[in-house]
């Protein structure tokens, strides 16, 4: 209420005598124009009432500072600068927008654009930060799957780490997909078969892989064409190694990603997403290494860990934690050996470990 209104309030307050009730239509009218302006204001962030803009479709590829983002659009990129209303608005996120992120662009101040609008994300990559606070930090959105890579030998093959990634991806919901490499290392293949058959069992694509003698590349390759893929698993797996095989010239791009790390920016933990030439995204960013798991997840562990799904909507209580509980369908399908020991061996290490 403006200040002149309330005080003309004041002066009459004593003297209205014949009141008469408005019609309650009006009242119900003015009520819609309330709800209308509040649910206005919430919505402010998403309407731009500029005039004259030309918008385009486009998608973050790096995020340069607060003020500069790249932006592919049409396959070519653009700098652009975000909209301050956004900014306004959006306080509150780690970064305005993140790697990934479908955006309308404002381009008819070329060749200046910017960003009017973050489209909403189908997933995001979301690292924790270490200590109790676990500040979460959006690596990416908008990703098609997760390739988590293990070697078979040098560094030797963990089964443990798979299930802890593959809880992540589910969590976060990536489709994953598993790469052993170094497979030329293999021995016996009996070996093989029997650390992978619960994985196969699922129907979780695996790939067997080895850049040195070419085994599985081009399956690998078929994979992940068209898609937008990250490379995460433990230093020495050869992620590195994959990626250079898949595509010699980009071995250029990490050079200039660890620039940024020298400059100290804080874009260090941001993502880059780098075109393959046979079509779809590869995200690289240094901190992908160290995607974890918030405690906040140590509820939601019972249902996503590998093949659980085919057994926890059987357990008598919906948040068993498949411990210790009575009538527990997981505990039932370990005795009964649908569930090998080591498989639940690891999920109690990932379940006790949050
Ligand atoms: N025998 C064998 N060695 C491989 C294979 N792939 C990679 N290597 C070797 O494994 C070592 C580590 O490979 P990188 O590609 O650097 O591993 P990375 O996963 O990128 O490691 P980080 O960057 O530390 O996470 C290198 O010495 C590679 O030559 C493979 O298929 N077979
Ligand atoms: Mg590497
Ligand atoms: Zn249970």
């Amino acid at each position: 209420m403006k200040q002149r209104d309330k005080k003309q309030v004041k002066r009459y307050a004593g003297k209205l005598l014949n009141i008469s009730l408005p019609d309650l239509d009006i009242l119900d009218d003015i009520k819609d124009k309330e709800l209308y302006k509040t649910a206005r204001t919430h919505d402010k962030s998403k309407t731009s009432f500029k005039a004259g803009m030309n918008l385009v479709e486009g998608r973050v590829t790096e995020i340069k500072s607060n003020y500069l983002y790249i932006v592919e659009v049409e396959g070519e990129t653009r700098r652009s600068s975000m909209s301050g209303r956004l900014k306004q608005y959006l306080y509150k996120s780690q970064a305005l927008a993140a790697v990934g992120d479908k955006v309308s662009l404002d381009i008819s101040a070329m060749p200046d654009s910017r960003i009017e609008h973050v489209l909403p994300r189908k997933n995001a990559l979301i690292r924790y930060g270490e200590g109790s606070f676990q500040k979460e930090i959006v690596l990416a959105a908008n990703i098609d799957q997760v390739i988590i890579t293990s070697s078979w030998r040098m560094p030797i093959f963990k089964p443990g780490l798979i299930d802890r990634y593959l809880c992540i991806a589910a969590i976060q919901n990536i489709p994953a997909i598993i790469v052993i490499n170094k497979i030329d290392l293999l021995e016996y293949p009996e070996d093989l078969e029997a650390e992978t058959a619960y994985y196969k069992q699922l129907g979780i694509p695996l790939i067997c892989t080895s850049p040195v003698d070419g085994t599985g590349m081009e399956e690998l390759r078929e994979k992940l064409k068209g898609m937008d893929s990250v490379f995460t698993g433990h230093s020495g797996t050869g992620k590195s190694t994959l990626i250079n095989y898949l595509e010699p010239g980009l071995n250029l791009l990490t050079a200039e990603v660890s620039e940024h790390n020298e400059k100290g920016k804080h874009t260090t933990t941001q993502a880059v997403l780098l075109p393959w030439s046979f079509g779809g995204h590869l995200l690289d960013t240094p901190g992908i290494k160290t995607i974890s798991l918030h405690a906040d997840h140590k509820v939601l562990i019972p249902k996503v860990f590998p093949g659980f799904d085919l057994y926890y909507p059987h357990c008598r209580f919906r948040d068993c934690s498949h411990t210790h509980e009575a009538e527990c369908a997981v505990l039932q399908a370990l005795e009964d050996d649908k569930i090998p020991i080591e498989r639940y061996d690891s999920y109690l290490s990932i379940y006790e470990g949050l």
